[in-house]
């Protein structure tokens, strides 16, 4: 019989994940670590997301460009993303900037991590190119997207979605006709067209980019030519499209993936202290508005093997519990009561600790008798005995970084300062 050749785009696709950038609005948290890795959701890194979209929509080719402080990202995608086989046609490849080229070199833009990369993305001979930023938190499936575009004949399709005017200014914002064709496209404008007949909202791009190899890489070798060219998808690239070739919007309701229990389409950029503490604080939800217990559409990470969770009375038999909360493996909540809140995997928790609307990242250590509410626990921090976080906006501002909204980030550098100082 003669096999029947797959149909799947996706099997024709690779994944290209930009995962360079600074996240600089994480502030303490991406001191060290680029915004990729920082933790999300309990056991995952945001960029798990867009690798486990990618794999789950059947997309088995990937490549990853680092830049900023990499590190903890590649140590990351080493432990958890090694299962690719290239006995198997599967490849991941991590591209760390200035580590190819003969001369010490960064990438300039965007584009320009995909220029300097163009001979690996040959080898894998695929047809279509998905570009993807690793910095955001959804669920997606993107054959439909592929498939959107091959129906189309676009030159480029842009993920998109709808956002309130007001916070376009931080986004590629575009203008469709009926048909999804971009009329126009702006680069994070200052004044931001809203929609016709929906003047609060503006359309605005998923930074999520599909293109034919062939034509992009045309594009991209004209591109790295140009003296005018800061190198970069949304600043160069699709303007140029829009103006001269065939630039279609791909709306992200058509393709989000939604487990039933997800009201709406669900798409964060996790880039503030805000964002980053609301977005994880909002799993711990009676009705979450993102479902990470989906098999359908898991989210592959790497795990530490670890023990358990646990929960125990101390000596004294003070209850140990945790409610409307999230506990990973390896945490101990002992005679301390957890509400509202999120523990990444190594927790420990002592008596008479209370943490309310917290979100902890791996191996926090609570001293006996701390209370803390409404902030983010970098990776490692002890949290001293007693300790208050939450209750005296003076004092949190003083020692910590407190936003407008009140919530503390708290790492181990501002807890050592402040024991110098006391
Ligand atoms: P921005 O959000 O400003 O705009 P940008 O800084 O271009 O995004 O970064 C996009 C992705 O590329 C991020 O994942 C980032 O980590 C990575 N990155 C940034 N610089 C890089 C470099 N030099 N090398 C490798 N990776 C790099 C983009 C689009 C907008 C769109 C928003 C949606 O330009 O049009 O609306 O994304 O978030
Ligand atoms: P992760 O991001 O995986 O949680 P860490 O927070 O432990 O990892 O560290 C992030 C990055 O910062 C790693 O590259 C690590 O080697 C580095 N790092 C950790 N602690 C320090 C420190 N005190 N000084 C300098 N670099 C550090």
């Amino acid at each position: 019989m003669i096999p029947k050749p797959n149909k799947r785009l996706s099997s024709q696709a690779m994944a290209f994940v930009l995962a360079g950038g600074r996240g600089s609005r994480l502030k303490e948290l991406t001191d060290r670590r680029a915004k990729p890795a920082v933790y999300f959701g309990g056991k995952t890194r945001i960029i798990d997301f867009a690798l486990s979209n990618a794999l789950n929509s059947g997309i088995r080719k990937m490549a990853i460009a680092t830049q900023y402080k990499a590190h903890s990202l590649i140590r990351h995608m080493q432990r958890g993303w090694g299962f690719f086989r290239a006995e198997r046609n599967e490849y991941l490849d991590i591209l760390p900037a200035s580590q190819r080229v003969a001369e010490t070199k960064w990438y300039l833009g965007t584009a320009d991590a995909v220029t300097q990369n163009i001979d690996i993305v040959d080898s894998y001979g695929i047809r279509y190119v998905v570009i993807l930023a690793g910095d955001h938190i959804y669920k997606m499936d993107y054959e439909i997207m592929l498939q959107q575009h091959v129906n189309t004949g676009a030159d480029v399709t842009i993920g998109c979605l709808t956002v309130p005017r007001a916070e376009a200014t931080a986004f590629g914002v575009m203008d469709v006709d009926k048909e999804g064709r971009i009329l126009s496209f702006l680069e994070k404008p200052a004044d931001p067209p809203g929609i016709p007949g929906d003047p609060d909202h503006a359309l605005a791009s998923m930074g999520i980019y599909v293109f034919d190899w062939a034509f992009l890489r045309d594009l991209l070798v004209r591109d790295a030519e140009d003296p005018n060219s800061s190198h970069d998808f949304g600043n160069d690239l699709i303007p140029e499209i829009v103006k001269n070739g065939k630039a279609m919007a791909h709306r992200f309701s058509e393709s989000c993936v939604t487990s039933g229990l997800e009201t709406e389409p669900y798409w964060r950029d996790v880039g503030t202290i805000d964002a980053f503490w609301q977005a994880n604080i909002d799993l711990t939800d009676f009705v979450p508005k993102l479902d990470l217990y989906d098999n359908a559409w898991p989210i592959w990470t790497y795990a530490e093997i670890v023990p358990p969770a646990k929960f125990i009375h101390d000596e004294d038999g003070r209850r140990g519990s945790a409610v409307s909360s999230l506990v990973s493996g390896d945490c101990i909540v002992s005679g301390s009561s957890v509400s509202n809140s999120l523990l990444f995997t190594g927790c420990r928790t002592h008596s008479f600790a209370s943490l309310e609307y917290v979100v902890a990242l791996p191996h926090v250590v609570v001293g006996r008798g701390a209370e803390l509410k409404n902030c983010v626990i970098d990776r490692g921090v002890v949290i001293p005995e007693r300790l208050v976080i939450g209750q005296d906006p003076q004092a949190d501002a003083k020692w910590f970084r407190r936003t407008e909204a009140g919530v503390v980030l708290v790492t181990q550098d501002m807890l050592d300062a402040r024991a110098r100082a006391l």
